[in-house]
């Protein structure tokens, strides 16, 4: 959580600031977070980062492009120095991942605080605004954090999120809110054409039922986008659930160019086949992106150098969950790897 002088700090410079460019991680949470700010201080201009988050120096004529005289970097875990150098422009940073030294940055991160708290969280405490509580609470849900305010949008929209669902994964699967989440991530997804056009429309959503209930232009655009992602979601889905776990090892890849679902499907699937770790590639140009699930008992991240020692492969991550790219030869070398990993693990368990 950031402190009452960071709040104000940071709220300073939200107001003070003519032009904000703000640059955040393309998935519910990152999104959530530049939304939170733009709606609350109603200025600025948005870019997601789409693929690894990280900004390099290249991403420093966007906010020149914009004649931007801050620039505020939400839920990004990676930021060069050279830019935060080149672009000539304050920078504040709010972020939740490993924490970072950069210069000449004002950097806020909640983990300073031994917490790991999203993005949305601390752009909530930031603009304080009662009316944007759900949004804060779909990033916050949408990265598998249930934040105290859930109460208060229990309260303010009923139906998107039913008592008695008090879990995450309940929340991501069976609700209202859960839909909302996906619609968010599923809008992030194909050309940046596509994806420029979607947070267009989203800037302009006030209330979740226009989305629902698809009661303005904004909230139909949006909702038309997300079925005809969900659609081939939903067939790469109920092919992913004709493989089933063997020896608590899920393995399914599949071939695609432009729509990478992995990120989704893996986690769902994880809510499908708890205590399993799952592997989720997807095919393109002569490698494997892999989203990798493991159950809270399993450490993943710990065993990543020795599943890429000497093989074309590369990867980071966090302990359920890491991303990895392997080079289609060494596929085989990976996968029996793993499940060593996974009965190593299971060993200790019993
Ligand atoms: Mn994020």
């Amino acid at each position: 959580m950031l402190t009452q002088s960071q709040i104000e700090l940071l709220h300073h410079a939200l107001e003070k600031s003519q032009h904000p460019f703000f640059i955040f991680h393309d998935d519910p949470d990152g999104l959530a977070s530049y939304l939170l700010l733009l709606k609350h201080y109603k200025k600025g201009t948005g870019m997601a980062v789409k693929a690894k988050p990280h900004v390099t120096e290249e991403y420093c004529r966007y906010p020149q492009e914009h004649n931007a005289d801050t620039v505020f970097v939400l839920d990004i875990a990676l930021v060069d120095q050279e830019f935060i150098d080149t672009v000539k422009l304050p920078v504040y940073w709010i972020d939740h991942h490993p924490v970072q030294e950069p210069k000449r940055a004002h950097y806020f991160n909640s983990r300073h605080t031994g917490k790991n708290i999203p993005t949305p969280v601390m752009c909530l405490q930031i603009t304080n605004n009662p009316a944007h509580v759900w949004l804060a609470t779909l990033g916050a849900i949408g990265d598998w954090y249930w934040p105290a305010y859930a109460e208060q949008c229990r309260i303010d929209y009923p139906d998107l999120l039913p008592q008695p669902v008090n879990t995450v994964p309940d929340a991501l699967y069976n609700t209202l809110m859960g839909v909302l989440i996906h619609l968010f991530s599923f809008n992030l997804k194909g050309t940046s054409q596509d994806v420029k056009r979607s947070i267009h429309y989203l800037e302009q959503i006030e209330d979740p039922y226009e989305i629902l209930n698809q009661t303005s232009s904004a909230g139909s655009f949006v909702w038309k986008r997300y079925l005809n992602i969900k659609h081939a979601y939903d067939l790469l889905k109920e092919k992913a659930l004709r493989s089933t776990p063997k020896e608590g090892l899920y393995v399914f890849t599949y071939t695609a160019d432009t729509l990478s679902l992995t990120k989704d499907l893996a986690n769902e699937l994880l809510y499908r086949f708890p205590n399993t770790v799952i592997i989720l590639g997807r095919h393109k140009s002569g490698e494997y992106r892999c989203s990798i699930r493991a159950p809270i008992t399993i450490n993943i991240s710990k065993h990543l150098p020795e599943l890429v020692q000497g093989i074309r492969a590369k990867g980071g991550g966090h302990e359920q969950a890491i991303g990895i790219g392997v080079h289609e030869d060494d596929w085989e070398i990976f996968l029996a790897r793993m499940k060593d990993v996974v009965q190593e693990e299971q060993r200790i368990e019993t």
